[in-house]
């Protein structure tokens, strides 16, 4: 069976490769949400939930899907056997490839199996779950595909945004500021129109990851799809709004986001985020859109990805890892051996970078340009620069060359007012503005000093090439 077709067919190889388990029964009710949580911690298969408590069977939930470096690899058309730092820069490479795929119109699809429209609308009638605890709401987007389109440029954009039901026709779309999707919902608003929208609730992993990906304004996600699955996109026009919808998705909501104010918009989370906690609540700031027509598959499959608290996450390489690379090498870094970051990612607020240092400063360079790069900056908090002898993928050795490499005064500032997520913890709530907020970084050169580089004490351990040749002298 091909993986690149559908969700279904992606599917049908994870079974075939024993990278999925079906679980029947569970509850929506924090249930799944715990199960999710627990085999991503064990980097376990993906999740198939069936027989939800109290819905009928067949409608499900496809949750972990890339959890290992053996999916990812598959879902990004990699060799399923790379690891570690060896598939970020495969996927750095490939990137380099990238050549727009145009999507492909066609008349109808699976998609249209089942349609309710106005008073039929009924978004609990699929089983949403309340993944954490705390959440403020049932969240059926998560692992979603938000489609809008520019009125000016008329340029379609897809993006994942999440979605909390707040009635049976009505959910909230958290689309924070500078986003694409926001941004042409912004100018139907100030032109007093209604944003016309689509969203995708469960679809194939390559828009998805088209979907969740750092691209440009002007890149359209579904020719990245297209290029990633390695065959285009099928579309159909919208019925209402015209907007290309996902041929082959699972479950699809089509409908506008008016220009309600404040006053007019609901309670949105609090919902678990990816930092760990509970940040962010807002109020009267998450638009909402009115479901006009419900499209889904016979027993349709909603996607789940869930923010899960660091260092569970939903990917198991920080892939974004991969574009301050490049930015690096782009703004002329010479030797950068590795990026890497940890807590959550895809960089995060600790990014870690390998060097060979060929000159005097070249590390504090090094952390400087990362601190000030589009893909290093927002949510950033640490920058470490490290030699390249460190495994800068291991947090254990990444401390241990900290920790006795780092001369502190010379190698630790701090740069102050650097743009920050919106879900920092460290920011006060008072201070949460809507105009965003900064963060102070702290950039760590931890390499041994260049200036003595030959004098530094020499490493007490032995070459991984004698540690195996050892092993297999004394098999002990
Ligand atoms: C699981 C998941 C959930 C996300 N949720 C949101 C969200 O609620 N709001 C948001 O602005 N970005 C969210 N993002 C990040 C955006 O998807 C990401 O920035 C994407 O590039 C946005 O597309 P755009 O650049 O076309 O706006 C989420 C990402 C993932 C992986
Ligand atoms: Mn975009």
């Amino acid at each position: 069976m091909e993986a690149n077709q559908d969700l279904r067919s992606f599917i049908g190889v994870l079974e075939s490769m024993g990278e999925i388990k079906k679980v029947a029964g569970a509850d929506w009710n924090l249930e799944i949400g715990g199960l999710t949580e627990l085999f991503s911690e064990k980097r376990g298969p993906a999740l198939l939930f069936d027989q939800v408590k109290g819905y009928p069977a067949g409608y499900r939930i496809l949750t972990n899907i890339f959890r290992t470096e053996k999916r990812l690899a598959l879902t990004l058309g990699l060799d399923t056997n790379l690891r570690g730092i060896d598939l970020l820069n495969a996927w750095r490479f490939k990137l380099r490839s990238f050549e727009p795929v145009p999507v492909t119109p066609v008349e109808g699809g699976p998609l249209f199996e089942n349609t309710m429209t106005e008073k039929e609308i009924d978004l609990t009638r699929f089983p949403a779950p309340l993944w954490h605890e705390l959440d403020g709401g049932r969240y059926i987007g998560t692992g979603c595909c938000v489609v809008t389109k520019d009125p000016e440029s008329g340029h379609i954009n897809v993006g994942t945004y999440r979605c909390m039901v707040q009635g049976k026709d009505r959910i909230t779309v958290k689309m924070d500021k500078g986003k694409h999707g926001r941004i042409a919902q912004d100018k139907y608003h100030q032109a007093g129109k209604a944003c016309p929208v689509v969203i995708s609730l469960g679809q194939d992993p390559w828009l998805f990851m088209a979907s969740t990906s750092p691209l440009s304004l002007d890149a359209s996600e579904y020719e990245f799809a297209g290029w990633l699955r390695g065959a285009p996109i099928q579309v159909v026009p919208g019925p209402l709004t015209g907007l290309p919808i996902p041929a082959t998705a699972e479950i699809v909501l089509e409908g506008e986001i008016p220009p309600y104010g404040p006053d007019k918009l609901p309670k949105e989370g609090p919902f678990g985020e990816w930092p760990g906690y509970y940040t962010n609540t807002t109020v009267g700031e998450v638009a909402i859109m009115e479901v006009q027509r419900v499209y889904y598959r016979n027993n349709p499959i909603l996607v789940g990805v869930p923010p899960l608290k660091p260092p569970n996450q939903y990917l198991p390489i920080p892939m974004a890892a991969a574009t301050l690379w490049d930015q690096l090498e782009k703004a002329g870094i010479p030797e950068v051996k590795g990026v890497w970051g940890f807590v959550y990612g895809p960089v995060g607020p600790f990014s870690v970078i390998a060097i060979r240092q060929r000159y005097a400063g070249h590390a504090k360079q090094t952390a400087l340009v990362a601190c000030g790069a589009k893909a290093g900056v927002t949510g950033g908090k640490f920058v470490v620069v490290l030699d390249d002898d460190v495994d800068i993928t291991d947090p254990q050795d990444v401390i241990w060359a900290m920790a006795t490499r780092c001369n502190v005064r010379e190698g630790v500032d701090i740069v102050k007012g650097v743009l920050t997520t919106p879900v920092e913890p460290a920011v006060h709530p008072s201070a949460r503005g809507s105009r965003g907020n900064t963060m102070d970084r702290v950039l760590i050169d931890a390499c041994r000093p260049y200036q003595w580089l030959d004098e530094f004490p020499p490493v007490n351990s032995f070459s991984k090439e004698y540690k195996q040749q050892l092993e297999k002298k004394w098999t002990l």
